[in-house]
């Protein structure tokens, strides 16, 4: 059989492909077509005719395998770890787990539910270094990292791999290229590629650039630290405050898009809070959304959402 190959344009979804395509070949079958897909495109998703009427590629299509992303009906294989996997309710209705078709929320990473699940239901006997790859995936995809300086130092050759994938993963070419090597060699064997090593060093030299900019310009009050992020064209640093400043409980940090979309996103340490504020429900009163831990809001002005910034400190500084 040949199967076409739809994953989340991230780690853990090139990561997934990499662990299928290494179980087609092992029963003979191809891969033609390698498709990155992201939820800017979930409208057109979510339409019954998506595989035959999308435009990401031309030509003949193949039965669909979607892994780390949303569900779809006509998909001859999914697997997901997203709880809200399934997003139309008629589909969620029709919906009937198999073993081709697994949603699986209880993972932290797809890539080690794809493992597990392929070796489990067919007695796959997988490459040796996907055992690591699986390891890494629950670290990255679920941000269990061991701390804020393992973030900032990308010391790890998964952590390594993570950022190649984040700069240069996307395009048809240079994501097949990526799920391929990451089906035959080990993250440290990938990490020594020239072409990784070469980006990585850039993103270091741009981590560093940030870093500055959140020493200069992160503010402090009480347990919680922010940061104004509408004019600095530097890199977001999600775990730079807890890693400048250890005792910080909870981040601030306002960015903007377009002319004027001001975003204010709320989120803990997670080296230190664990659990303690729904974020999620703070920031609802403000029209925002989000989970216990991390959430965002947005404003049509600055003044507003420096207002908004405002109370949320001072909420996050009582409670808790
Ligand atoms: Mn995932």
């Amino acid at each position: 059989m040949t199967y076409d190959l739809y994953f989340h344009n991230d780690f853990d979804g090139h990561a997934s492909a990499a662990v299928m395509l290494s179980f087609l070949k092992s029963r003979g079958d191809r891969v033609a077509h390698f498709v990155p897909v992201d939820y800017h495109l979930q409208d057109e998703w979510l339409r019954e005719d998506f595989f035959s009427a999308h435009k990401l590629f031309r030509g003949k299509r193949y039965p669909a395998v979607v892994l780390d992303f949303a569900y779809h009906p006509k998909a001859a294989m999914w697997f997901d770890h997203h709880p809200t996997g399934i997003k139309r309710a008629d589909w969620r209705k029709r919906f009937m787990p198999d073993s081709l078709h697994v949603l699986a929320p209880h993972y932290f990473s797809c890539c080690h539910e794809v493992y597990d699940v392929l070796r489990k239901n067919f007695g796959w006997k997988p490459p040796r270094h996907f055992a690591a790859l699986a390891q890494w995936l629950d670290v990255v995809d679920a941000a269990r990292y061991a701390s804020a300086r393992q973030t900032i130092a990308l010391k790890e050759p998964a952590l390594q791999v993570d950022a190649f994938i984040e700069r240069e993963g996307g395009s048809a070419a240079g994501s097949a290229r990526i799920v391929k090597a990451l089906a035959a060699k080990s993250l440290p064997a990938i990490a020594r590629l020239p072409r990784v090593r070469k980006t990585v060093a850039v993103q270091k030299a741009e981590i560093r650039n940030a870093l500055a900019f959140y020493r200069a310009h992160m503010a402090f009050d009480g347990r919680v630290a922010s940061i104004d992020l509408t004019k600095a064209k530097v890199l977001r640093l999600r775990f730079a405050p807890y890693y400048l400043e250890p005792r910080t409980a909870y981040a601030v940090r306002m960015t903007m898009s377009g002319e004027n979309v001001f975003h204010v996103n709320v989120g803990e340490n997670p080296w230190r809070h664990r659990n303690r504020l729904d974020i999620g429900a703070i920031v609802k009163k403000y029209g925002g959304g989000g989970h216990k831990t991390v959430g965002g809001m947005e404003f049509r002005t600055r003044a507003d959402a420096e207002q908004a910034t405002k109370e949320v400190i001072a909420i996050l500084n009582k409670k808790g």
